[in-house]
């Protein structure tokens, strides 16, 4: 039996009933968030940008569901495959791009990661290169919005293998004892690198770990976009309420390797082909479409003006200068100590 041979859950698309507008909002992101990754991998190979890409293709629908309809406040807490919940959460496309090329113009002005996008004015944090480093700052925002009793909610996105980080426990543990208004998004996509998700944990579903921490853990169809979006949804507005945080386990899969540089040789054929029959945008257009929401015409019309946005992004950000050298010592410790001390 392979190694990564396990149950998936049946999706149950058509039953799920959503406004039209969120229908249609939610499949233009999943489009706009594929399309954009599919180019990203091509202008690397076309030498475009240097270093590596870390493609989310495969497993879209479980950063544009969650995201899709939070608020400007709200906070993301972002890995490395947030490709979707940054594209969602409304961050500019050339804010994107020039971080992919590292460009002065990029937020972090050039000094991170390709994919470690991040945008202070739409919430999304910068991540950190350490896994499960951006649960535990996220975790922390959460308890900043309860301390400033705010109503506003927290997602925080990882990899099955970044929970069997400690400070991924650590994290969890914090928010279960302080009924923190967060919730995170597990995306097992069955590989970590090259590690299989059975070697990560000795339970099938990694929902069972939100046990340990007295809170909910729901595993879901990780492809199906509107089934995630409806899962998440109830999770925030519960947070929203005081009501706690919650673990959703979605499984899915990434199409390619961990990064352009891996040819992912240690999965089989048949189990990405399999994969492949359940890619999470033809899942939502065949339900538009059955629905009669979407047409073929207005599709096309769609992937055309996205096109459209990506390329003139792409050449506006192209035209941008790289950060000057002592660029590298700004932005990297707090100048100042938050002064106020708030009580609690
Ligand atoms: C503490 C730590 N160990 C190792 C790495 C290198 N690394 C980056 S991504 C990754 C795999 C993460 O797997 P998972 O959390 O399941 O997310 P996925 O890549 O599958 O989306 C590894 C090992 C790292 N960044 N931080």
């Amino acid at each position: 039996m392979p190694i990564n041979k396990k149950k998936t859950v049946d999706s149950k698309a058509n039953q799920i009933s959503l406004p039209k507008k969120t229908m249609l909002g939610l499949f233009d992101n999943l489009l706009k968030t594929r399309l954009l990754d599919e180019r990203f991998r091509k202008l690397y190979r076309q030498g475009r940008f240097a270093g590596t890409y870390f493609s989310a293709v495969g497993q879209e629908a479980t950063t544009v569901g969650p995201t899709y309809g939070l608020r400007d406040e709200d906070i993301i807490a972002p890995s490395h495959r947030e490709i979707g919940a940054n594209v969602t959460k409304g961050v500019p496309l050339d804010k994107i791009i020039a971080q992919v090329y590292a460009r002065e113009s990029s937020p972090d002005k050039g000094k991170s990661h390709p994919c470690h996008y991040g945008w202070k004015a739409k919430g999304v944090i910068t991540p950190s290169s350490t896994l499960a480093g951006q649960t535990v700052v996220g975790t922390g925002c959460a308890m900043g919005f309860k301390i400033m009793k705010k109503d506003n909610v927290v997602l925080a996105f990882f990899g099955e293998g970044s929970t069997s980080r400690g400070g991924w426990h650590e994290a969890l543990n914090y928010a279960g004892i302080h009924n923190l208004p967060i919730v995170y998004i597990c995306q097992n996509n069955l590989w970590a690198e090259s590690v299989p998700s059975t070697l990560q944990a000795g339970i099938e579903d990694f929902s069972d770990r939100a046990k340990a921490y007295g809170f909910p853990g729901i595993t879901i169809d990780g492809n199906n976009v509107f089934t995630v979006h409806k899962t998440a949804s109830e999770a925030i507005s519960k947070a929203r309420k005081g009501e706690g945080p919650t673990l959703i386990e979605c499984k899915t899969y990434r199409w390619y390797g961990h990064s352009e540089i891996d040819p992912a040789d240690y999965r089989t054929q048949e189990e990405l082909e399999e994969w492949k029959r359940k890619d999470p945008l033809q899942i939502a257009e065949k339900i538009l479409m059955d629905l009669k929401i979407l047409t073929t015409t207005k599709r096309e019309a769609l992937v055309e003006q996205i096109n459209q946005e990506i390329d003139e992004a792409i050449e506006s950000v192209e035209k941008d200068a790289y950060a000057a050298p002592e660029e590298a010592y700004i932005d990297v410790y707090s100048e100042q100590f938050p002064v106020k001390r708030v009580d609690w």
